[in-house]
């Protein structure tokens, strides 16, 4: 086997980076395709080591470079739960070096990027090599790449996911959306509309609405042009949406219409509309994130299950500090501040009995511990509202997608939420206001300078010394006033985030804090 390995190498040299070494990152390696085959050939080799260290569980490698420009590719692994890879490498070189048996199972998919067809074939080259198994999904989104993965490995076990394949992935999603249906509801609201960047999420939305009868869920697809991959998260989708707070290509929303973005790998979404006045309205990962702690909390009480069952909400630095105080104050929930990467927000809600998660940007989803759903299996409603209560929480805990965020099932979960409350965006957007807020990116010489306070949730520097007494200075002068420096973990440069309760003292608290940085 080794020497196979070794001929198949040949064929993928590495690519020329100057001084750069390839990093897995928070998201895996990403990149320019052109750089990629040697990278994503090592990634196979890995990923059929890593499915013999799990005992020939299937382990799934995802090629796609989500919310970045088309000319972008990258690659992750996806565990035997389907969760984002655990980071220990070091074992695996161990394991190559005495791998027998088991044999490995490797399963992957891409996004619709044209690099990929390429990638795909490097990805098949080292699994030849080390011979193990493959099924190759085509294009798929991330989160049924990793569907696929949990579905694979609990087959015929006592905990089955869903039938194993992309078809089983639409049924389990349907069956559920149409159960949390099971009283007559009218969304009066009209359709939705869904801005799919140009990618996945548009010939795989289109493939769900195929099980989704009309009058119950309707959704109008925009930017759906696959075909022409260089349009790909181009003034258009999640990231685009989200960091330059306005519409995106293609917008023609009346006032108060529902819109919604997809990023290029379907596991982000975020929310928005214009309001009487074209004034843009943004309701992101936080607001979703609200939205749904507020809903199945009031469900886990109507049911009778509340003092069972427990919810907490997981949130990075970069959640608006309204939100926070909304869910704090209001909801009367507990939050958790993790660093920034959904591996640790998932880690995290998975401590809770039904745990809420979401990045800002819009990547979450709500897990269900196995206790709550024992609870909810057990449970014996004492009355039509709590049987009600009940139906509808088993169904949500089918319908959302329970090994990572994933657009096409917080889609369904965030209509399935208006439509019981019969709310509007209006309403939805009245829970709290946002405070002020900036995101910026700064290029400094050595982004690896900048190392935060363990702990801390990323919200305070340690390294360099002399920045954080500073920047408290600075934010000390203003009313309820937050602002953090950190490294990015995708991208070459330093964040800076700041709020405050007005939007000019953001623009002058970070200009200030700017200076220190660079
Ligand atoms: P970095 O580059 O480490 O800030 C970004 C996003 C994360 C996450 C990852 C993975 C922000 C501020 N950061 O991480 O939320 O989505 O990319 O894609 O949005
Ligand atoms: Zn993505």
């Amino acid at each position: 086997e080794f020497g196979a390995v070794l001929e198949a190498c040949k064929q993928y040299p590495r690519a020329d980076t100057g001084k750069k070494d390839f990093g897995y990152g928070t998201a895996g390696f990403r990149m320019r395709a052109d750089l990629l085959p040697s990278v994503i050939f090592a990634v196979g080799l890995l990923a059929s080591i890593r499915s013999r260290k799990c005992k020939g569980s299937a382990i799934g490698v995802m090629i796609t470079a989500s919310h970045n420009p088309a000319e972008d590719n990258g690659v992750k692994i996806v565990d035997p739960e389907g969760e984002m890879m655990s980071e220990e490498w070091e074992w695996f070189a161990t394991w190559l070096a005495n791998a027998r048996d088991p044999e490995g199972l490797v399963i992957f998919a891409r996004d619709t990027r044209p690099s990929g067809e390429a990638l795909v074939e490097a990805l098949k080259a080292a699994l030849v090599a080390t011979g193990t198994e493959y099924i190759d999904y085509g294009i798929a989104t991330t989160p049924q790449l990793h569907y696929l993965v949990r579905a694979t490995n609990t087959l015929g076990s006592d905990r089955e996911y869903g039938e194993v394949s992309i078809e089983g992935y639409y049924k389990k999603l349907s069956a559920a959306f149409m159960n949390t249906m099971h009283i007559e509801y009218a969304n009066q609201a009209g359709p939705v509309y869904v801005d799919c960047a140009n990618g996945v999420g548009a010939p795989q939305l289109k493939e769900l609405l195929k099980y989704l009868p009309e009058d119950k869920f309707k959704a109008i697809i925009v930017n759906d042009k696959i075909d022409q991959p260089d349009r790909l998260n181009k003034r258009c989708g999640a990231d685009w949406v989200k960091t330059q707070q306005r519409a995106p290509e293609n917008f023609n929303g009346k006032d108060w219409d529902r819109w919604t973005s997809l990023d290029g790998d379907a596991d982000r979404i975020v929310y928005y509309f214009c309001e009487e006045g074209s004034i843009f309205r943004l309701l992101d990962g936080d607001r979703i994130a609200t939205l749904a702690a507020d809903y199945i909390g009031e469900l886990v009480h109507k049911s009778g299950l509340g003092e069972q069952i427990k919810l907490g909400v997981v949130q990075t630095a970069y959640a608006n500090g309204a939100s926070t105080k909304y869910i704090e104050k209001t909801l009367k929930l507990k939050v958790e501040f993790t660093p920034t990467g959904v591996k640790h927000l998932h880690h995290a809600a998975a401590r809770q009995d039904i745990g809420v998660y979401f990045e800002a940007n819009g990547h979450g989803t709500v897990l269900f511990s196995e206790r709550a759903l024992k609870a909810l299996r057990k449970h014996q409603p004492q009355s039509t509202a709590q049987l009600n209560a009940l139906t509808t929480l088993r169904a949500l805990s089918e319908m959302i997608n329970q090994t990572v965020g994933d657009a096409l099932s917080d889609l369904l979960l965030v209509e399935v939420i208006l439509s019981h409350k019969q709310w509007t965006v209006k309403e939805w957007l009245s829970t709290y206001a946002d405070l002020p807020n900036k995101l910026m990116k700064v290029n400094v010489m050595d982004r690896n300078k900048f190392i935060t306070v363990p702990g801390s949730a990323e919200r305070r520097l340690e390294r360099p010394p002399a920045i954080q007494p500073r920047m408290d200075e600075i934010i000390a002068k203003y009313q309820d006033a937050r602002c953090f420096v950190r490294a990015s973990g995708t991208e070459d440069a330093v964040r800076i985030y700041g709020e405050a309760t007005h939007a000019m003292e953001v623009e002058e608290m970070l200009a200030q804090v700017q200076e220190y940085v660079i």
